[in-house]
């Protein structure tokens, strides 16, 4: 059905039968998602840079569906119901630009632009704003949950010209998953605000990532456990308040054997991690923001250690490894690696929703926080069952300055703290990385303690920039001339 569509396309005829969005970039992302809305009842018209995808699509995985194949953008724009809504799954960065360049020369006002890639937020902002002075409508929608959750139902973060949403909800709404019936998509904002939710989305999962694999390495280099026995641990956590995507698939992980070796699939694998730039872009703008996010740093740095390779076997050759006393009690060992496993995650939580705080006042984009909880809870990387916690904390109270400060939180935190600080010091001391963990710790304690160390680094700062400092017994600001030799009164920037 859908090749004499397209052969009625081509030769101009008009075709009675309309698609109700056209979906530009036919790789894993793009193709799964057209099949996901078309299995929810909508006809989908396609395009690809290379056409000869558009073709694969017909007469492979799209053969009797729903799916009208466009070679070129003025039979996309043709195939469309009014106002046409287009939406992109294509590489992010400037085939974004030029697919919108192309679009605009064949769409007309009131007409819809959906991104659906990776885009930076900021790229988001300016794009809106070029597509509205057009008189069309621009969303800059996060899709998370890979080419499994592109098919059967991710979590989607849409944001933009709100104009758009009412049009574009009921697709979008009913191709994204659902949790206890409610859809794990809901407008987020203006601007690039979706965008930057899911850069958000994807700074906590490279920190929730670091800091699973530091609990797989504990169990293997301070426990000595099995790839079996640390798949049937995680499989067991799995059942508990760390039920979560990453920790099943972790569990599963652990369990691949290698076809060709016999051993377990992960004992193969290089020890180097890649990275696509959500979770140094995260990492940059809580710098810009001016908000503490170390543990989601801390899992960007952790990736480019291990791709330092040369640094790292130089190293290994020029210091010995640390011998220390095996662990006696592996069971509670065992026990303290969980609870710093959640207590991390909390913290590197906490980090990305004071992230989002914080640019919601400064770009006055309104953001609900506890409903961006609710829809990570289905579809995407990070879904846990713990986002409902988040929910509620934010839906009591939704000031609350510090997710850390929230009655549940507290009390986790309470409840692991000790053994959090035992398994910390317990790598520390075997020479065993865990800067998830420590930086999380760190975080924490410089958090709750009552006196820091920088009432010192500020009378430094007066010291050789007279930068001045506030008083703990008075109101103002004030500078001393501190009289030491070596102080020349030079000011400098620091
Ligand atoms: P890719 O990110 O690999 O992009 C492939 C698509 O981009 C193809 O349609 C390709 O056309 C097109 N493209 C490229 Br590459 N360069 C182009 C150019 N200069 N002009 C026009 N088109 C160009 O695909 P993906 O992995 O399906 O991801 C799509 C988007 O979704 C990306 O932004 C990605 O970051 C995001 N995303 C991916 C995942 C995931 O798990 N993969 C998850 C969530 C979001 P061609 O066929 O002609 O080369």
């Amino acid at each position: 059905m859908s090749t004499f569509f397209n052969i009625l396309l081509r030769k101009g005829i008009n075709i009675v039968k309309k698609a109700d969005i056209g979906l530009i970039g036919l790789a894993v992302m793009g193709e799964n998602l057209v099949l996901n809305m078309e299995s929810k009842g909508f006809t989908v018209a396609v395009h690809n840079r290379t056409t000869s995808r558009v073709q694969d699509l017909l007469e492979g995985r799209g053969r009797g569906k729903n799916i009208i194949g466009a070679f070129t953008l003025d039979e996309l724009a043709a195939s469309l119901k009014t106002p046409r809504i287009v939406m992109l799954m294509v590489k992010a960065g400037q085939p974004v630009d030029s697919f919108i360049d192309k679009l605009l020369d064949v769409l007309e006002p009131g007409d819809i632009i959906i991104d659906g890639g990776n885009s930076l937020y900021t790229d988001t902002i300016r794009r809106t704003r070029l597509v509205e002075s057009k008189g069309l409508l621009y969303v800059g929608a996060g899709v998370s949950g890979g080419e499994e959750g592109a098919l059967h139902g991710p979590s989607i973060m849409p944001g933009g010209s709100s104009s758009a949403w009412p049009i574009v909800k009921p697709i979008l709404q009913s191709i994204a998953a659902h949790v206890d019936g409610s859809p794990c998509c809901q407008w987020i904002g203006p601007d690039g605000s979706g965008h930057y939710v899911k850069m958000v989305h994807n700074g906590i999962e490279y920190a929730d990532m670091q800091m699973i694999g530091e609990a797989y390495f504990l169990m293997k280099n301070a426990l000595g456990m099995s790839a079996l026995e640390m798949q049937e641990t995680f499989s067991c956590w799995n059942k508990g308040e760390l039920d979560s995507y990453l920790i099943e698939i972790t569990a599963h992980i652990l369990g691949k054997i290698d076809e060709d070796t016999g051993k377990p699939l992960l004992e193969v694998i290089q020890d180097v991690a890649g990275q696509k730039g959500t979770g140094k872009w995260t990492s940059q703008e809580s710098l810009d923001l001016g908000v503490a996010a170390p543990t989601i740093a801390e899992a960007v740095f952790a990736r480019i250690i291990s791709g330092a390779q040369k640094q790292r076997y130089l190293a290994v050759e020029a210091f010995p490894q640390l011998s220390t006393a095996p662990l006696t009690d592996k069971s509670a060992f065992l026990d303290g690696i969980r609870d710093a496993l959640y207590a991390s995650k909390i913290c590197a939580y906490a980090q990305g929703f004071d992230i989002l705080r914080h640019a919601s006042l400064e770009y006055d984009w309104d953001l609900d926080l506890g409903e961006i909880a609710k829809l990570w809870q289905g579809g995407c990387i990070i879904r846990a069952q713990f986002l409902q916690n988040i929910t509620d904390a934010y839906n009591k109270n939704p000031d609350l300055p510090n997710l850390l400060l929230a009655p549940y939180f507290q009390g986790v935190l309470d409840k692991s703290q000790q053994n959090w600080r035992r398994v910390v010091a317990a790598a520390v001391e075997r020479g065993l990385p865990v800067p998830g963990f420590s930086s999380a710790l760190a975080y924490f304690d410089s958090l709750r303690h009552p006196q820091l160390w920088t009432n010192l680094v500020q009378a430094q700062r007066d010291y050789f920039g007279a930068h001045t400092y506030g008083r703990t017994d008075r109101e103002g600001s004030f500078h001393t001339e501190w009289q030491l030799p070596g102080n020349v009164g030079k000011s400098d920037e620091v």
